[in-house]
């Protein structure tokens, strides 16, 4: 069954929410890099990866669906934070937006009863429990480390770990 207008309207709009928050993580790495620190820049690279991926899933599904895809011009993003918890804290409020505009996504799919696209915000929506806690995790414990110059080094190596594993597929 073809999309919806109105649900193909607002998963193009969450395509573009996507899209800009990787360039926001990647303008996060690009920071970080340039404060010396290698490990949350790391980490801010890896979550670029994922809302790249997190927005091609969706448009994939534009297109299994017989819908259009319509790419829209990405807004600029901030470039410079007052400290890496600063960077952190916006992390996390900006998940916690993203989870509403998948709940409005829901809302959308489920006025159209269109089952199957429920289906698949399904997977969005519990992505978003771990996005939220992910980042709220690093905020509590920069909020440990405070001024201490040598537990934020020791907790850079640890960021220096994650890799990208590509979870919509
Ligand atoms: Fe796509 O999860 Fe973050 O924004």
């Amino acid at each position: 069954m073809k999309i919806s207008p109105s649900v193909q309207d607002v998963l193009n709009k969450q395509i573009n929410a996507e899209f800009w928050s990787a360039y926001m993580y990647l303008a996060m790495a690009n920071w970080c890099e340039e404060q010396g620190l290698r490990g949350f820049a790391n980490w801010l690279r890896v979550q670029y990866h994922e809302e790249n991926s997190h927005a091609l899933k969706f448009v994939n599904y534009i297109h299994e669906r017989q819908g259009e895809v319509k790419l829209q011009p990405i807004e600029a993003v901030p470039l410079t934070w007052k400290s890496v918890l600063e960077v952190m804290e916006k992390t996390y409020e900006h998940e916690c937006k993203v989870t509403e505009m998948i709940y409005n996504c829901v809302n959308v799919a489920e006025a159209e009863k269109d089952r199957a696209t429920v289906n698949l915000l399904q997977w969005y929506v519990d992505e978003q429990v771990e996005e939220e806690a992910n980042a709220d995790e690093i905020v509590t414990n920069l909020r440990f480390i405070g001024e201490s110059k040598g537990a934020l080094m020791q907790y850079d190596h640890v960021l220096k770990g994650r890799s990208f594993k590509d979870e919509t597929k």
